[in-house]
């Protein structure tokens, strides 16, 4: 069955609705961002750039660095967004766009998240590089998908019964990370653990400005939650979205993050920008190699 034009809308172009992209603009290898202005960041590193592109928050660069392929994308901030960026590059690779039907021969994409967050313990400071082995949904936009097929629903219950979840809240999620993508990147300079994703900036993740909030004592608990030696380093706003729609579709994820805050001390880095093009380096290098 043909999938409807309302469900999939295609620009008059043939491009997919939000990202403005065909099929051939991307590569197989592809660094999500937040920032749109972190795309150039990137890309200036390159040798070529043979396309670029934007709509609205998703900002789209693919050239050549070192020899390989790459597309370098923004999400903007949340998982919102991050279930317009996945379903449509998946869209681009595994759904006939001519026909609207999926593909026998399914493709599966890299995609490296290069972000930025807090740490929550005084021992991951300012200016480090966090990998994200697991993503910790606290945000719920997962559930709207068959989810418990790929998560860890023995360390869901941990986390639960461990801060007393308010289920009202909706249920957290943890997913995995791509192990092949982990062997990809790693290195001693990353810290490794779970990854925090919150569906918004203050309450979400425990800000308090002037409104009160469900749990006050939330980021504590995630402090000092443990499960089989594996601890919450920071948050964010979009690896557990990116990790779950990566594996439910058959695609590869990996998030990796400059701490910039570290909520446990109160710090902010004074030169967020350099930690993020450490990190960018770092990444563009371990791609070009492996
Ligand atoms: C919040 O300021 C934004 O910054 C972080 C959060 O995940 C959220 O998107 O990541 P990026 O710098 O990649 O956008």
């Amino acid at each position: 069955m043909a999938i409807q034009q309302s469900e999939l809308i295609l620009n008059p172009d043939g491009s997919v609705y939000h990202l403005n992209l065909k099929p051939e603009h991307i590569a197989h290898d592809i660094i999500f961002v937040g920032d749109q202005d972190r795309v150039a960041k990137i890309t200036k590193y390159f040798d070529s750039i043979e396309f670029s592109i934007q709509k609205r928050e998703f900002k789209t660069q693919t050239g050549i660095y070192k020899g390989k392929r790459l597309t370098v994308m923004s999400t903007g901030i949340g998982p919102d967004n991050i279930d317009i960026v996945i379903n449509e590059l998946d869209a681009l690779v595994n759904i006939d766009l001519e026909t609207r039907k999926p593909k026998e021969k399914l493709t599966s994409l890299n995609i490296i998240r290069i972000g930025t967050s807090g740490s929550l313990h005084a021992d991951i400071p300012v200016d480090s590089f966090v990998m994200a082995q697991f993503g910790l949904g606290l945000d719920n936009m997962l559930r709207s998908y068959l989810v418990d097929t790929v998560s860890n629903i023995e360390m869901e219950n941990a986390f639960i019964e461990h801060t007393n979840w308010d289920l009202r809240k909706g249920k957290p999620v943890v997913i995995p990370c791509s192990s092949v993508l982990e062997k990809r990147i790693e290195s001693d300079r990353m810290h490794k653990g779970i990854t925090a994703t919150a569906g918004g900036f203050y309450g979400p993740q425990g800000r308090v400005l002037r409104l009160k909030i469900q749990d006050s004592s939330l980021n504590s608990k995630m402090d000092n939650f443990l499960f089989e030696g594996t601890r919450i380093t920071n948050l964010e706003m979009e690896t557990s979205a990116i990790y779950g729609l990566s594996a439910l579709l058959g695609h590869h994820a990996l998030s990796l993050n400059a701490i910039i805050a570290n909520r446990a001390n109160g710090t902010f880095s004074a030169d967020p920008y350099k930690a993020v093009d450490e990190l960018i380096e770092y990444t563009l290098q371990k791609l070009a190699e492996n």
